[in-house]
């Protein structure tokens, strides 16, 4: 009998007759309709520009995986016949395509790759009438700065051709080892890795003791990548009841949803806690895994005071014991965080939007928790937010000071005062009145300083811009900041994840000390700085809509 080596497949050099104009990343990746992911060579160019901007291709591992979208399973296909015709050794995927944010993040540090490409457009809808997206990530396992994704883009307005391989489609369905050429293709369970980090951050014993008991709880996992995770963890291994993970398994179209966990999105989860007394936890993730919504029963936790709570009682968890080295927050996220690190006496960095300003402070050792107010946590066991760490985060806090979320809420509140918080969303604004409304916006700050607003006066008003403290790299043009003199502020940013016209963000934030006012309702409490912007930057008027899409 002879054997012989697999033939090594046919590289082909594919000539494109047009480069692509419109492949500029966004806030997190390169986002766009599933239908403009569907032209011939589209993302393939996108793909080869990366592959000529990353270091270490040649011979380097990368990982590989999506939240399961419609489009994972091509997308997959075509990138590990092109890291074969670029020389990778090695490229780590998960069972079906499956991988989250989070996880991918874990695997790029554990298994020293080169980076990782993850295809998910996270929040927003999937499907062919949705949308689909291509994150990039570093060795560090974290988002890739802007250098990297400026390079990326300005590489795809000019290719002329792209390399990839002709060979059979790779199985999925079983962890197995497979090789196209030389290229080898490790497809692993992409759970297993994640279970065991989670493991060592927290007490599982504790949670399990917990929730095992009359612990009625929901986890919506919104169709998406989360379900297999949620179940896993807590189900299987801490002893939840069958049934508490709801909308376990991962669809291409989210199941017609929108996987962005928030009171609109998650409508369902929302009222099963708000509105009855059957749970006493819920919790929901977005498409990718990376956003957490926490619900008490009867009560909601907005997701900047979330962040202030886990950095409270951070040292509940054992992987933070010791304490913590500094927190984050990006620059619309309230300040309820800055309180609470005063009192430990820790430092805490205002960042712009976008978890790829976090990775330099996480790498240097200068915080150990960040978090942004979109339903964003995070800490430094990886480099993105992490939607279950959040949920495990909370369970253990709750495990060890037995008592509801509302409780835990009004402490936290009592000791530091309250935050007023809420952001508003004004979604598919078309993109002349958005960016019309913007640059109005933007040309009156000057001269708003010292202008009554909201029954109090303008201290400041700018437009945010961020020196990194360790790279010393400058990003301008951050958002609107209208600085009022009692410390509320009112924020106007343009969105940079959205793919139809464009979404007009709205942030407020108004602060009550622990002898005020704790218990209202964040839309009454900011109702006067509501009508304030909504006045001063002509919302109602520019953008045709009597109200926001989505209220946070
Ligand atoms: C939004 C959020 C931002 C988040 C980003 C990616 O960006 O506001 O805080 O980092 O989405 O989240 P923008 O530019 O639309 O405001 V995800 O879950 O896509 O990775
Ligand atoms: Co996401």
């Amino acid at each position: 009998m002879t054997t012989s080596a697999p033939a090594e497949p046919t590289k082909r050099q594919v000539r494109l007759e047009t480069p692509f104009t419109d492949q500029k990343p966004g806030t997190s990746g390169l986002r766009k309709s599933s239908k403009q992911f569907e032209q011939p060579h589209y993302l393939e160019c996108f793909i080869e520009a990366v592959f000529q901007t990353l270091s270490g291709v040649e011979g380097g591992t990368l990982v590989l995986g999506g939240d399961g979208r419609y489009g994972n399973r091509r997308a997959i296909d075509v990138i590990l016949r092109m890291g074969a015709a670029h020389g990778l050794s090695k490229v780590i995927v998960s069972t079906n395509g499956i991988l989250s944010t989070p996880a991918a993040s874990n695997l790029i540090r554990k298994r020293d790759a080169i980076g990782g490409i993850i295809l998910s457009a996270s929040h927003n809808p999937g499907g062919p009438d949705g949308d689909f997206g291509v994150k990039v990530n570093g060795p560090n396992g974290g988002p890739t700065p802007a250098s990297f994704t400026d390079a990326v883009f300005e590489c795809t307005k000019t290719l002329e051709q792209y390399s990839i391989v002709d060979a059979d489609q790779i199985s999925l369905d079983t962890p197995g080892e497979h090789v196209i050429g030389s290229m080898k293709v490790e497809v692993i369970d992409g759970v297993d890795d994640f279970v065991e980090l989670m493991q060592q951050l927290f007490d599982f014993d504790r949670i399990s003791d917990l929730i095992r008991g009359d612990f009625p709880l929901a986890f919506d996992a919104m169709h998406a990548v989360t379900g297999p995770y949620a179940q896993r963890l807590l189900v299987d291994r801490l002893g939840a009841p069958k049934g508490s993970v709801r909308n376990g398994i991962p669809l291409e179209d989210f199941g017609a949803g929108h996987p962005d966990p928030n009171l609109t999105y998650a409508h369902e989860l929302a009222d099963l806690l708000l509105n009855g007394d059957g749970y006493r936890f819920g919790a929901a993730c977005d498409g990718d895994g990376d956003r957490n919504m926490i619900l008490g029963n009867r009560c909601f936790v907005n997701p900047s005071d979330s962040l202030a709570v886990l950095t409270a009682n951070a040292t509940v968890a054992p992987a933070y014991a010791d304490g913590l080295a500094g927190v984050a927050r990006s620059m619309p996220t309230s300040s309820a965080v800055d309180v609470v690190a005063r009192e430990l006496g820790i430092a805490c960095f205002e960042t712009p939007t976008g978890w790829k300003f976090f990775g330099n402070l996480l790498d240097a050792g200068q915080i150990t928790l960040c978090g942004e107010e979109s339903f964003g946590t995070g800490s430094n066991h990886v480099r993105e937010k992490d939607g279950l760490w959040a949920v495990l985060f909370w369970l253990q806090i709750m495990a060890e000071r037995r008592c509801s979320i509302a409780e835990i809420m009004a402490k936290h509140w009592s000791h530091f005062g309250r935050h007023y918080y809420s952001r508003h969303d004004y979604e598919a604004v078309a993109s002349d009145a958005a960016h019309g409304l913007y640059d109005r916006l933007e040309g009156m700050l000057p001269s708003l300083v010292g202008q009554p607003f909201a029954g109090r006066s303008i201290g400041a008003a700018d437009n945010f811009s961020y020196t990194d403290p360790i790279d010393h790299s400058v990003t301008k043009g951050q958002g609107l900041r209208i600085l009022l003199n009692d410390g509320s502020r009112v924020v106007v940013r343009l969105s940079g994840t959205g793919t139809q016209g464009a979404t007009i963000r709205v942030y407020l934030e108004s602060y009550v000390p622990s002898s005020g006012d704790l218990n209202q309702d964040p839309q009454i409490a900011l109702a006067d700085m509501i009508s304030g912007i909504n006045g001063l930057a002509e919302i109602q008027k520019r953008t045709g809509m009597d109200r926001p899409t989505v209220i946070t």
